[in-house]
């Protein structure tokens, strides 16, 4: 400004604004992200029912705490813009000019790509650590961090290096559970024990479904002649929900499903009573297998299941209104 200029009132963008917004912006950021961290965190979605979702509750209080300060920054200046820049009334001179500010115009575009790259080695670790994130891994899993080895498939006791398996079969329109280390029985409750790894094999019998136990952290697609892995470690016992997460025909809504923790003694006396109790109908079931082609079950099956011969009534036809 030039000396003889007359004295003018404090010009939008001097020293003092910048030193007040860069103060205003330190204090605020710090409380909200104080805000964000302790009261917010431990709220946030999905909950820390399991490892998994521990982790993932984890990573959302990150994003949040990082975004926190940009979001108080823009929202900061912009108060501040309407609040102390505006027109005065009756004040009819023209603007400031605006120029480029280097300095900002750095800090603004380094800061943002240190917090987007620094975030993308952040997810991609966060994705892998956690024995992939929850998410299925399709048959062959890369990232098992931490998970024993299917070591048997035809036994389990807990706390064994041998890791706890339950098939996931998504079917139009209801999720089944199968335990090939119990005898391969077939259920409509899923039950786990806790604290111990669990290895689902997700899988379906027609659709595309999405098997999402929501506040473990798991969520894997179920497809068709596929075996998708994904892992989980349950460390509360109590019920979580499961459902369905993929638009897989009229009835997908009630693709709902109430899972159970329980501990690892209340587990096996459960396990055993329920291979006990369905010994029978695990007979009829096709073997045990990674993937199923329903259109091979023996025909014989369902009529034995619902005690129907040939000679006594026919063979069950689902078409057919008139069977039960
Ligand atoms: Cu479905």
């Amino acid at each position: 400004m030039a000396a003889d200029a007359p004295a003018a009132p404090v010009v939008a963008g001097s020293r003092t604004d910048a030193a007040r917004l860069l103060i205003s912006w330190i204090v605020l950021s710090i409380v909200a992200d104080l805000l964000v961290v302790l009261a917010l965190g431990p709220h946030l979605p999905p909950g820390r029912a399991s490892v998994q979702a521990a982790s993932q509750q984890t990573d959302f209080t990150v994003l949040a705490a990082l975004a926190t300060p940009v979001v108080v920054g823009v929202l900061l200046y912009f108060g501040y813009a309407l609040a102390f820049w505006r027109k005065k009334p009756g004040d009819e001179t023209d603007a400031a000019p605006l120029h480029g500010n280097l300095k900002v115009q750095a800090t603004w575009i380094i800061g943002t790509a240190a917090i987007v790259l620094g975030l993308a080695v952040y997810g991609t670790v966060e994705l892998i650590v956690p024995a992939g994130a929850g998410g299925g891994q399709g048959p062959q899993p890369i990232f098992k961090n931490g998970m024993p080895a299917a070591a048997s498939l035809t036994s389990w006791t807990p706390n064994s290096n041998n890791i706890l398996q339950v098939q996931v079969i998504g079917q139009q329109w209801a999720w089944t559970f199968r335990y090939p280390q119990f005898g391969g029985f077939e259920t409509t409750h899923l039950v786990l024990p806790v604290n111990q790894p669990v290895q689902f094999n997700v899988t379906s019998l027609d659709v595309i479904h999405s098997f999402w136990a929501y506040t473990l952290g798991v969520k894997a697609d179920a497809n068709p002649g596929v075996n998708n892995v994904a892992y989980a470690t349950p460390t509360d016992t109590g019920y979580f929900q499961v459902r369905c997460a993929e638009l897989c025909g009229i009835w997908h809504g009630s693709m709902y499903d109430t899972g159970q923790v329980m501990t690892d003694s209340n587990f096996m006396a459960w396990a055993q009573a329920t291979k006990t109790q369905l010994a029978a109908l695990t007979k009829i079931l096709p073997p045990y297998a990674l993937t199923y082609d329903p259109t091979t079950i023996p025909a014989g099956a369902i009529n034995q299941a619902l005690g129907l011969t040939s000679a006594g009534g026919g063979y069950y036809n689902p078409a057919d209104p008139e069977q039960p």
